[in-house]
């Protein structure tokens, strides 16, 4: 049988980490892209690179998604019989502070590789994964989030990832393109990037604990996620593109937690114990052990407008993927508490 090729956007993040080991123990030839940096910033995946005479199945090449003859002639070049587009600039508060470029990569940047495929005839050669987001539900009331819910999504990140999930959809039924999104809600894991809440808590409170900082500062407590782990969702993406049609799906866990109650189920586990004082920004996590504040909050970790609810509902996934998530909650801070160990 002839050898799948996989053509993944955004291989240096976390997700592209895992998937590209998924797909190479799938006996996939995956090639990936990475940006210029001035800094090598290949850490995640390091450990799959082997180098440039050998026969590797992982190969790495540069390209960058506001650029749209680097994605066509890596398209050309490469022929994959799937591409998944995890590429994105993927911190919703940076997106505030940095719009049209959050817009350009994660809106743009989609619909230039969907071009790229139409353009070369790949129509029927190529499927596509796009890497939507719970975000997009943004401010919906409604308690379970399945793929009927109606977007309502509250930052330039949200905003420029629902482009993207229409422009795939609108690139399917147009020219009869393969292409899928999958909605996922958050997922994290030991190579998570520090500046997303789980990572910086599990960070923080293990410098604190071994003495190397003093204090954590974060923003909102009380908004409300569904956390998964990285590991089990991009197995979703690739059973997307198993399918025999192309199909929008919701991957969570069905669960949702507080921030706060992530920190405290976090600091338990290192063996702090927290007495939480105070309201709103002045509240804080004091270490009862020496009566210090270890957690504070601080308006620079706030929002401008912030999605306070999010939990999924994964039915359909389950039905017809036959996905279902497997690492709780635990034993995704466990993991993640013995890595920074
Ligand atoms: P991540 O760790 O931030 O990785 C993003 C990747 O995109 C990195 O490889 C980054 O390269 C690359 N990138 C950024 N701008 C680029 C550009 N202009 N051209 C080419 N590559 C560019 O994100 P992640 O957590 O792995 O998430 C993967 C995808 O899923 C993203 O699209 C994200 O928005 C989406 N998503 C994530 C979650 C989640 O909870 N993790 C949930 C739903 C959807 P550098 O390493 O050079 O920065
Ligand atoms: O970890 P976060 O930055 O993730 P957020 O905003 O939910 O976005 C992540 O998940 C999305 C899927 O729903 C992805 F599409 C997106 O790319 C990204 O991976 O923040 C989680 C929550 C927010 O409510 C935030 O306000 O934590 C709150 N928070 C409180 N203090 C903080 C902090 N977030 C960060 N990053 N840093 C804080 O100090």
């Amino acid at each position: 049988m002839k050898k799948k090729i996989a053509l993944i956007f955004g291989v240096t993040g976390q997700d592209g980490a895992y998937l590209s080991k998924f797909l190479l123990k799938k006996k996939y030839k995956v090639y990936g892209v990475k940006r210029r940096s001035s800094i090598i910033n290949t850490q995640r995946i390091d450990d799959i690179y082997i180098d440039i005479n050998s026969k590797s199945n992982f190969i790495l090449c540069y390209g960058d998604l506001t650029d749209s003859s680097s994605i066509l002639s890596l398209i050309k070049k490469i022929k994959p019989s799937e591409i998944y587009n995890l590429a994105a600039q993927s911190h919703v508060k940076v997106s505030f502070e940095v719009p049209e470029y959050s817009a350009d990569v994660n809106g743009l940047g989609a619909l230039r590789i969907l071009e790229a495929i139409k353009n070369l005839n790949f129509e029927k050669k190529i499927r596509f994964y796009q890497a939507g987001t719970s975000e997009m539900f943004g401010r919906t009331k409604e308690r379970f989030q399945n793929e009927k819910t109606p977007f309502y999504p509250a930052s330039p990140y949200g905003v420029s990832k629902s482009f993207a999930h229409w422009i795939t959809i609108n690139y399917r039924e147009a020219y009869g393109i393969f292409a899928c999104n999958g909605i996922l809600f958050n997922h994290e894991s030991p190579i998570r990037g520090e500046t997303f809440v789980t990572k910086k808590i599990i960070q923080g409170l293990m410098k604190i604990k071994m003495n190397k900082q003093k204090k954590l500062y974060l923003g909102n407590l009380y908004a409300k996620r569904d956390w998964g782990h990285a590991k089990d969702y991009v197995e979703a993406m690739w059973k997307m593109l198993q399918q025999k049609n192309p199909d929008d799906y919701v991957i969570a866990t069905g669960k949702t937690l507080t921030i706060k109650e992530f920190v405290n189920k976090a600091a338990k586990k290192i063996g702090f114990k927290l007495k939480w004082v105070g309201k709103g920004i002045n509240e804080k996590a004091i270490n009862i052990e020496n009566n210090m504040p270890i957690i504070e909050c601080h308006k620079r970790y706030l929002r401008p407008v912030e999605v306070d609810y999010l939990k999924g509902n994964t039915q359909k996934a389950k039905k017809k993927l036959n996905w279902s998530p497997k690492i709780s909650i635990d034993d995704l801070i466990d993991e993640m508490i013995q890595h920074e160990l």
